[in-house]
């Protein structure tokens, strides 16, 4: 396909692209600094229509945020509070139980399970969480904790990465999500997380999970104060290890919201960075399969426009997101699965309801 670039530095990737050469870290320079939006996109959309036609995939699930007490304490985070804090909650077995017999009616078929590092519980309780969601939703896959917890659970039991994972497993982990890297880079991290896991020890630790035979999803935190080069080696590093383990399902770039966090001076992404990152992530992550388009932070009309521009997965229904909203997110809580598919058959795509691993989900599961 003939590309008419408005800025014909970009030709030179196009080359690249079409003959599914590997893109280089100036490549990836490239693409995040041209103005060339339409030109990054109409090759992303090449990239995701040779990988996954014109199928827009999604997913019927529900989050579920155990705890929101946590020591790490991130500069951009919102949502985490010290034990003593008004607001401060952890669930009980008996509120995990109530939030899931909630929405019983419902055909989930992912629960998605993250919470803040809340050093009073001990490796019995993530267990009995894992347990206890299992018995009420046994069709369900439960994608829950990252690499931050595992780093945490593994010393604790003074056990290695991969018998920790080994326990969980056994307990119902099916799959884990991909938070917890942020931006791989050690300037950033001593910025803006320095009490979590730094991104050398998070890719140690993913490459062990995925060896254990657990898939993870990868993620980006953008719009705060990494620079282009720190986004261009945060991709290629995900590549490396997706090279050598095949265990990353999906790559999502999470947009940064500001609200209520101690960089709340920050402004918000503009929708020109949001498509970018999203489609440069695209072209990049060659041996990725799959983009997303978290609505939730991009907000639902940006995601739908995502479709064309390299993501082909607008996550799921959600039912009540709390980590963005209580950024300051203005999207919806959660979205119908109706919603999902309108939004995704009026931007020309074929909506495909999956499950966590990606397989087509025909008939709706309780
Ligand atoms: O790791 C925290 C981010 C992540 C803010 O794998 C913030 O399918 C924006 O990882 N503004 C958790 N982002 C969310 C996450 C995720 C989401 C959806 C799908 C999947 C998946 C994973 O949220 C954290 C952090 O990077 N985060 N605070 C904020 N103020
Ligand atoms: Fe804790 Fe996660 Fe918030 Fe960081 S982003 S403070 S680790 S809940």
């Amino acid at each position: 396909m003939k590309i008419e670039f408005l800025d014909k530095r970009l030709e030179p990737v196009y080359s690249k692209v079409l003959n599914k050469a590997r893109l280089s870290k100036e490549d990836g320079f490239c693409l995040f600094k041209t103005f060339d939006l339409t030109g990054v996109g109409m090759m992303a959309d090449l990239v995701r229509k040779s990988k996954n036609s014109k199928k827009a995939y999604y997913i019927y699930n529900q989050h579920l945020n155990y705890t929101n007490i946590c020591k790490n304490r991130c500069l951009f985070c919102a949502y985490a509070k010290d034990k003593e804090d008004d607001g401060a909650y952890c669930f009980s077995m008996k509120d995990v139980t109530k939030a899931l017999m909630d929405r019983i009616d419902e055909p989930v078929n992912e629960l998605h399970i993250v919470g803040g590092l809340n050093v009073d519980l001990g490796f019995d309780y993530y267990t009995d969480l894992l347990r206890t969601i299992k018995k009420i939703r046994p069709n369900a896959h439960i994608k829950a904790f990252t690499c931050v917890e595992i780093d945490y659970l593994s010393e604790l039991l003074n056990l290695s990465i991969s018998e920790t994972i080994d326990k969980l497993k056994q307990a119902g982990l099916d799959m884990m999500p991909g938070g917890g890297a942020e931006v791989l880079s050690s300037r950033v991290h001593k910025k803006l997380f320095k009490k979590k896991i730094d991104g050398d020890r998070w890719l140690e630790i993913v490459e062990k999970v995925h060896n254990a035979g657990i898939r993870t999803n990868a993620t980006m935190l953008y719009g705060h104060i990494e620079t282009i080069e720190e986004r261009v080696d945060h991709l290629i590093a995900l590549r490396d290890v997706q090279d050598k383990t095949g265990g990353f399902s999906a790559f999502i770039p999470l947009a940064f919201h500001s609200e209520n966090t101690r960089l709340s001076e920050l402004p918000s992404t503009t929708a020109f960075d949001d498509l970018k990152n999203i489609a440069v992530a695209r072209l990049m992550l060659d041996n990725f399969d799959h983009i997303k388009a978290y609505w939730v932070m991009i907000g639902e009309k940006l995601a739908q426009v995502a479709l064309s521009y390299g993501a082909d997965d607008l996550d799921g229904t959600i039912i009540e997101e709390k980590i963005t909203h209580t950024a300051g997110a203005k999207s919806a809580k959660g979205l119908t699965k109706e919603q999902m598919e309108t939004m995704i058959k009026e931007a020309g795509f074929i909506p495909v309801q999956r499950d966590s691993f990606y397989n087509e989900v025909s008939h709706n599961v309780k």
